[in-house]
């Protein structure tokens, strides 16, 4: 397949950013970091992977600050300045999958693609609550994961204020906590083989999802499995340069953001980044 955009992506810095998981209209989303980021974007195509808008929080707790107006408007300008913008709605905006194949706004809706890099390597694209019935939780511990999530998220938002005023980075009381907790593990691990096995099934190199909140580009079952994270806990894109080589960029607030490793490398997560649960 022949790469029609490259003249494009050789104007911009960047080939392709993934980012998912914002939680829009949900309090612990990450809405002013996010505009830093967008703000410095530089970008061939931006793909929406899913969990933009958090519809199932606002039918909870109506919530919808200012910020998170200025992430929608940033997103709509994006793609009206010649970025291409993809939209993959996710299961907590499940109600834009009615307008998939469609486009708003210069936004391209899609329930899934296939993504070609620069260097010919084909992604299954898609959200990731696809494979949640092969994750097997049972409806009860989502819900009680849900109400805990939210205790955390306003323990941690506590915690970060604190850290703020003694001048500490950013740092995600739930995402450590989760590291302990062998269940969530467990949950990540089987969600990662079933995402593997989707993209080897369609004889892919590999998978780019979001969904656990959890960054993550490692070879897992002899395919690339690539999670562009979150905008709740982590803060962090997926992000293809203009040679076609996929890395994590992980947003610390600050100027630049902190490249986590790359497809190529193979670098292993940090141990703080480890996560569960959308
Ligand atoms: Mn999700």
């Amino acid at each position: 397949m022949s790469e029609a955009s490259t003249p494009v992506a050789d104007r911009h810095a960047l080939k392709t950013v993934f980012i998912s998981d914002i939680h829009l209209g949900y309090r612990g989303c990450q809405a002013e970091r996010l505009l830093q980021f967008l703000d410095q974007l530089d970008v061939a195509q931006l793909v929406l992977l899913g969990d933009i808008v958090d519809i199932w929080s606002m039918k909870r707790r109506p919530y919808w600050p200012d910020s998170h107006q200025a992430v929608v408007r940033k997103l709509v300008a994006i793609a009206q300045s010649g970025t291409k913008v993809v939209y993959v709605p996710g299961n907590h905006d499940e109600a834009f999958r009615d307008f998939c194949g469609s486009a708003m706004v210069g936004i391209d809706i899609r329930r899934d693609f296939i993504h070609e890099t620069v260097d010919g390597k084909r992604y299954l694209v898609l959200h990731g609550d696809d494979f949640d019935h092969a994750v097997k939780f049972s409806e009860i511990l989502k819900h009680v994961g849900e109400k805990m999530y939210d205790v955390l998220m306003w323990l941690g938002q506590i915690i970060q204020k604190c850290r703020h005023r003694l001048g500490f980075g950013y740092w995600s009381l739930a995402s450590w906590l989760k590291h302990q907790v062998p269940d969530a593990r467990r949950y990540i691990e089987r969600f990662e083989h079933a995402a593997a096995h989707a993209a080897a099934r369609h004889g892919l190199d590999g998978v780019i999802c979001g969904h656990i909140h959890r960054p993550a580009i490692r070879v897992v079952d002899g395919v690339h499995y690539c999670n562009d994270g979150d905008w709740v806990e982590h803060c962090s894109a997926l992000v293809e340069n203009r040679a076609g080589q996929l890395s994590l960029a992980y947003w610390t607030g600050r100027e630049v953001p902190v490249l986590l490793g790359t497809m190529a490398a193979e670098v292993a997560q940090p141990a703080d980044q480890l996560h569960a649960a959308a």
